[in-house]
């Protein structure tokens, strides 16, 4: 009976409209240290006021679960070419020195209502290469590191809070939802020659595209604690259509 309450509340928090209005604004809660703010209400502009604006490379704007979002996913009728999806920040990639923390919320999309499938890139360093941020699998690698992190947690419709925070030159810790995964290489070297995001490389021909709606991507170069963390991701209902909320 206790369980069953749960997940009813949790299906009304998502329908509810309140959510939206106590999220109106800004889907993160405002904080210092914010080098860049992609809101994605109609552009791929800046909103921190730094002028730190990205080139859309393609996808759509629509709306989300917490008002408007970038939307870079295709249907499978399309056929295996699509046009690439994402934005390119590389004007500013020197600013992803550590400390840093990227965090993005976004809704992933796949077929099924499975873990989402193969692998679906989040941030690139260089179009050139594979390295990189990826959810694979329904798990978070920084490849080429070969080091996964997480349980297969990203589903279907999923609402994901993931926040990647630089804990020196080498490493970063990951947290999804609010909680540590743990830590991983970056899965790069050095200053990234480029900054796109939810777009694939040239090197895997653009095939590991992101397959979601992007409500937010806020960059800043301060590494945020983890009770910050936590306190952001508790304004998420994190509902999941189709699966019980388990571990969230
Ligand atoms: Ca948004
Ligand atoms: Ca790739």
């Amino acid at each position: 009976m206790r369980t069953a309450t749960v997940l009813m509340s949790c299906a009304l928090a998502a329908a509810a409209p309140a959510h939206a209005g106590a999220l109106a604004g800004e889907t993160l809660p405002p904080a210092s240290d914010v080098v860049a703010l992609f809101e994605f209400d109609g552009s791929a502009l800046d909103s921190s006021g730094n002028g730190r604006h990205a080139e859309l490379i393609g996808g759509s704007f629509g709306q989300g679960r917490y008002g408007n979002v970038l939307r870079v996913r295709y249907l499978p009728e399309e056929g295996d070419v699509v046009a690439p999806m994402g934005i390119d920040w590389s004007a500013h990639a020197d600013l992803l020195v550590h400390p840093y923390t990227v965090e993005m919320v976004f809704t992933s999309y796949t077929e099924g209502g499975e873990p989402t499938s193969g692998y679906q890139k989040l941030f690139s360093p260089d179009d050139a290469e594979d390295n990189g941020w990826y959810i694979v699998d329904g798990d978070f690698e920084a490849y080429p590191t070969a080091f996964y992190l997480g349980d297969e947690r990203i589903r279907h419709d999923q609402v994901i809070y993931l926040a990647i925070v630089s804990t020196s030159e080498d490493e970063i810790e990951v947290f999804f939802n609010g909680q540590s995964i743990g830590t991983s290489g970056k899965g790069f070297f050095g200053t990234p020659l480029q900054a796109i995001f939810f777009r694939d490389d040239a090197q895997t021909t653009r095939g590991e595209q992101l397959q979601a709606d992007v409500e937010v991507l806020r960059i800043s170069d301060v590494a945020r604690n983890a009770g910050e963390i936590a306190a952001i991701a508790e304004r998420f209902p994190f509902f999941r259509s189709g699966f019980e909320p388990t571990g969230l």
